[in-house]
């Protein structure tokens, strides 16, 4: 049985809540796979937070050594397919309606467009274009050019991923259907935050539609932001909700907050770097099988930093110069950091050990 049959088969047990207080063995289970073991209990994942930093990070370059190529990391090019306007009130987004940024409400762009600036990732080594919209679930007028998408970004030999908001049963199938292999849809934050930074939908909300992107049998990409405010404590509740998702998700977005003014959260402090590494650490050690991606928040994290994450376990990056409606390192920048890091890109479709993607 392939992975995504497995996964079609499993949707009902995706339920994602928190389990009880049980034993700590979670930090225990270095390399182990959390869809067989027992739950990662909050405070299992707070003590993996509380780690000395050389322990934490050892732990995550063991786990990490145990399931990845340590020097190869994945790149996924971001395009806005429809940008603004959104009805939502996620309290971080500079696409919400009602929050006063720069960004205004435009009209989904072509089929055509997209194509190209798919085929242009590809030509700079990107191997998972991700297509963006700022809808709250898409209506079907809206879905049928994505499938069209969809279909045409594949049939360059890209994988696909799409993020529209929240999905009924039988969209999730008719993307799977054009050959949508990941579906991005975040749990943000811990479930007692969640509330203080999106009120239009709930985080339950978010599980049903991971529940029709499994039963649909597409892969899950789904993560959350830091440097909201949150605790440490409400990290781990972050972390705990996505390893205890039965399967975890393949892959695995950590966000740092990109503060753009006009939102709610412009004001909020920068995350102390060394917790965000931690986070990275916390995710690699729970959901070892996992691409770990290191994702918004690059352009202001030094190389340095970025350096520390990739030896916590991150392995996946956005790349290109633009996220959706903010700023990314730009390719060239990007080059330069792998060279000095001995970094390869790599290419899920080659044989196993994976092969330097294009662009390198
Ligand atoms: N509208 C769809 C939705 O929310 O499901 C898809 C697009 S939405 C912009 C995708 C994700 O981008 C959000 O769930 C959030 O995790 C992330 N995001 C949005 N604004 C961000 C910001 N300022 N900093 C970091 N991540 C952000
Ligand atoms: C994810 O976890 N991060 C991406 C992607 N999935 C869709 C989005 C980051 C957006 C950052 C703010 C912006 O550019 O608008
Ligand atoms: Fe809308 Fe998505 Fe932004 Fe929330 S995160 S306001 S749903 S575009």
């Amino acid at each position: 049985m392939d992975t995504l049959e497995k996964h079609a088969q499993r949707p009902e047990s995706m339920t994602g809540r928190q389990p009880g207080s049980m034993s700590a063995s979670g930090p225990d289970r270095i390399g182990g796979d959390a869809s067989t073991a027992q739950p990662w209990t909050v405070d299992a994942v707070a003590a993996l937070f509380d780690l000395p930093f050389a322990d934490l990070m050892f732990r995550a370059q063991s786990a990490h050594r145990e399931h990845h190529d340590p020097n190869a990391v994945q790149r996924s090019t971001l395009l806005s397919i429809k940008t603004g306007g959104c009805p939502e009130d996620c309290g971080y987004c500079p696409q919400a309606a009602r929050h006063d940024t720069s960004v205004g409400n435009e009209p989904m762009l072509s089929v055509d467009a997209v194509v190209e600036a798919a085929r242009t990732a590809k030509a700079n080594g990107a191997t998972r274009f991700c297509m963006g919209a700022a809808w709250r679930s898409p209506k079907q007028r809206d879905l049928e050019p994505v499938l069209a998408m969809v279909r045409q970004v594949r049939a360059l030999g890209l994988e696909t991923c799409a993020t529209l908001g929240m999905l009924k049963p039988g969209q999730a199938g008719q993307l799977r259907e054009a050959g949508l292999d990941y579906y991005n849809h975040n749990l943000d934050t811990a479930p007692e935050y969640y509330g203080d930074i999106v009120s239009t939908r709930t985080q339950d909300d978010r599980l049903d539609t991971l529940a029709q992107v499994r039963s649909a049998g597409m892969n899950v990409c789904c993560g959350g932001i830091v440097g909201m405010g949150e605790t440490r404590r409400q990290r781990a509740g972050l972390i705990s909700t996505l390893a205890n998702l039965d399967p975890y998700p393949e892959s695995v977005p950590i966000n740092h907050l990109v503060r753009v003014p006009g939102t709610p959260l412009e004001n909020e402090d920068a995350l102390d770097p060394i917790e965000f590494v931690r986070t990275v650490a916390v995710a690699r050690i729970t959901m070892p099988r996992a691409m770990v991606r290191l994702s918004a928040g690059r352009e202001d994290m030094s190389e340095a930093v970025q350096a520390l994450c990739f030896l916590a376990g991150a392995n996946s990056v956005f790349y290109g110069d633009r996220l959706l409606t903010t700023g990314n390192p730009d390719v060239e920048r990007d080059h330069a950091l792998f060279a000095r890091l001995g970094i390869h890109g790599l290419d899920p479709a080659a044989p196993a050990g994976g092969t330097p993607a294009p662009g390198h």
